[in-house]
């Protein structure tokens, strides 16, 4: 009962926002680098305005984040500590191929990545990959406008290629592209789309997604006939949307706002594209670059697993609805939800609309879902050894934890692991801040880049370790 037996928990990172070393071991630049902290990130990362390079008057934290390129003995070691099964993180594109288009990967970068999945052998943690999590290399930017060109769908075969002979053995379960619906929120971070003035912005992003859904089949299929052993995900930045009201505008508008995010893991997982979403290209008189034997391709090779992280349920409201107020939330548009309370960044807290985002993905798609992405985001104040009592983070994750128990124990819902977002302290992809922490573990370093470095326990690991301890059984805890 509860959890499965071999339930994998862990925690998970993404190399631009953690690694740091920005300029060590040959590596190239990434968008994701020359995204700034500041009041410009937004128009950066939504692709209003063209940035690509750093200059003086910003702030770019991913350059160094937790300098996790140099501390990551010390980190999986803390891992280990909390009983991790398994441990998230992501490759960034520009170590292995600094350029990108490049025929010879580059050995110091392979390397680092060897060294860091030993480590966690070591500890009995099987590396969760996430081939590419929002990053492109600038040279693929520039030189070939990104995801737009089909050229990219061949160079991101030769890093997977790379990656799945180079790993086999030490690397069995594998993400293809990080949150793939975030292209259509934040062109530039999720996948390095820049645009020229009067561009049509959404045939850019429906053609880089349709070569995304190429290459992330492409790296299904060799990852299987590279090592059978393989598991391939795709990975969704998830949650249900509820209607507003009972007023039917509202229930449809929450209908299709779902289906908006849904296409991209449509095609993923059962490979084709839903008929809804090519009436709506027909009627914007949008015509995907679809090649002869693309579709057969993308049906023959649909992923292994369902991954996606959870934060907040939306909220939709139909046209005909005016009585309702925005709340900040992150980058998907959503009303205040009068019943839940907010983050101190206004993301919604629901647990219970966690099991009803596990319930409606499973229902969809039939398939293991792999939960990758969860925590709460909160300013955190250590004590004068450095310590956190994050009683607030402890409740959150408490509840949602619960939450995916009754998903898999009463519903039925085949969940393979649970991954938290952030499980050490690291820089925020939406604001570039510092103080938004998630981690289990607290990293000396502030918004500007202030700071020891030095890691922390926070009441939360010791937590965290029971529940995993407890395979998910226990889950309680006391205030301080
Ligand atoms: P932060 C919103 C904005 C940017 C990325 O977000 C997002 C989301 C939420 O869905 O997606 C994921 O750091 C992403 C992570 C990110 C995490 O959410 O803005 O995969 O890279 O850090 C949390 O608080």
């Amino acid at each position: 009962m509860g959890f499965p037996k071999g339930f994998l928990w862990g925690g998970a990172t993404a190399a631009n926002q953690c690694e740091g070393g920005y300029n060590e071991g040959g590596r190239g630049l990434a968008n994701v680098d020359v995204v700034p902290l500041g009041e410009d990130r937004f128009p950066i990362i939504t692709g209003k305005m063209n940035h690509l390079a750093f200059d003086e008057d910003h702030f770019y934290p991913a350059k160094e984040a937790i300098d996790m390129y140099h501390h990551f003995k010390e980190d999986i070691k803390l891992f280990g500590e909390m009983g991790f099964k398994t441990y998230r993180l992501s490759i960034a594109w520009s170590r292995i191929f600094p350029k990108g288009d490049e025929a010879e990967p580059n050995e110091a970068g392979l390397k680092f990545y060897e060294d860091l999945f030993n480590e966690c052998h070591k500890y009995g943690i099987e590396p969760l990959v996430t081939i590419t999590h929002f990053d492109c290399p600038i040279h693929l930017i520039k030189e070939y406008g990104g995801w737009k060109n089909r050229k990219l769908v061949d160079f991101y075969e030769n890093l997977v290629r790379v990656l799945f002979t180079r790993y086999k053995g030490l690397v069995k379960y594998w993400l293809t592209f990080n949150e793939i619906n975030m292209i259509l929120h934040a062109p530039f971070m999720g996948a390095g789309l820049t645009f020229e003035d009067g561009e049509d912005q959404e045939l850019a992003k429906y053609t880089a997604a349709h070569h995304e859904l190429l290459a992330s089949a492409r790296a299904t299929k060799i990852a299987h006939e590279i090592d059978p052993e393989n598991q391939v995900g795709c990975m969704m930045a998830g949650a249900v949307y509820y209607p507003y009201s009972c007023r039917p505008g509202d229930v449809w508008a929450a209908y299709e706002d779902a289906r908006d995010e849904y296409y991209l893991i449509d095609v993923q997982a059962r490979g084709e594209y839903p008929r809804y979403f090519l009436k709506r290209l027909e009627r914007k008189g949008i015509a995907l670059p679809i090649e002869d034997g693309d579709l057969a391709f993308l049906k023959e090779n649909t992923v292994d697993f369902v991954s996606f992280s959870y934060y907040a349920t939306r909220v939709s409201v139909g046209d005909d609805n005016d009585e309702v107020e925005f709340t900040a939330s992150n980058i998907f548009d959503s009303v205040k939800n009068p019943y839940l309370e907010s983050s101190e960044w206004g993301w919604q807290i629901d647990p219970l609309g966690f099991r009803t985002t596990l319930n409606s993905l499973y229902d969809r798609y039939q398939k293991p879902l792999f939960v990758v992405e969860n925590g709460l985001g909160a300013v955190d104040t250590p004590d004068e050894n450095s310590y956190v009592a994050d009683d607030y983070r402890i409740d959150y994750m408490a509840k949602h934890v619960d939450a995916m128990r009754d998903a898999i124990d009463i519903d039925g819902v085949e969940v393979l692991g649970y991954t938290s977002w952030g499980c050490i302290d690291l820089v925020s992809a939406g604001t570039g801040e510092m103080k938004k922490r998630y981690g289990f573990i607290y990293v000396d370093r502030d918004n500007e880049g202030n700071g020891t470095l030095k890691r922390t326990p926070k009441k939360s690991f010791n937590w965290y370790k029971q529940v995993i301890a407890s395979n998910g059984e226990d889950t309680s805890w006391q205030k301080d």
